[in-house]
């Protein structure tokens, strides 16, 4: 837990999430400002502002949950593919200093951009 960490929060249950699934070392919630419908955020319990502070174990716990939620929220939608990524650092567009990797449902035709023209 780190003191005024929003996420830390919804991990520890002081502010609501709307959670969408649960691990020992990683938590997922739906996004409050989403990009598309069943936008999802994965996050590791244990606080760590970036991606390099994670440890090996909560890694895999995010990086496994991301992994298997990837379908569900895939299927919960009706989506047709998806946007995983994480914006690591304030330069790179991190909002909120507690790691976290977005699900974004994408629809066939939708207009939204892919990842690789984020920096283009
Ligand atoms: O993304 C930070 C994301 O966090 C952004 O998509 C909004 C989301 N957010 C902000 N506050 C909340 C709460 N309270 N619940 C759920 N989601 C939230 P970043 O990659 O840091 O720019």
């Amino acid at each position: 837990m780190s003191d005024d960490c929003l996420f830390c929060s919804i991990v520890d249950g002081d502010i609501p999430g709307r959670i969408v699934a649960e691990r020992d070392g990683a938590l997922a919630f739906l996004d409050a400002n989403p990009l598309a419908p069943g936008h999802t955020l994965v996050v590791p319990r244990t606080h760590a502002e970036r991606l390099d502070d994670l440890s090996a174990d909560d890694s895999r716990a995010v990086f496994d949950l991301v992994h298997d939620l990837v379908p569900d929220v895939e299927a919960a939608v009706d989506a047709d593919g998806l946007n995983v990524g994480v914006n690591d650092g304030e330069a790179a567009g991190q909002e909120v200093p507690h790691v976290h990797v977005h699900l974004v449902p994408r629809f066939e035709g939708d207009g939204g951009a892919p990842v690789h023209a984020v920096a283009g």
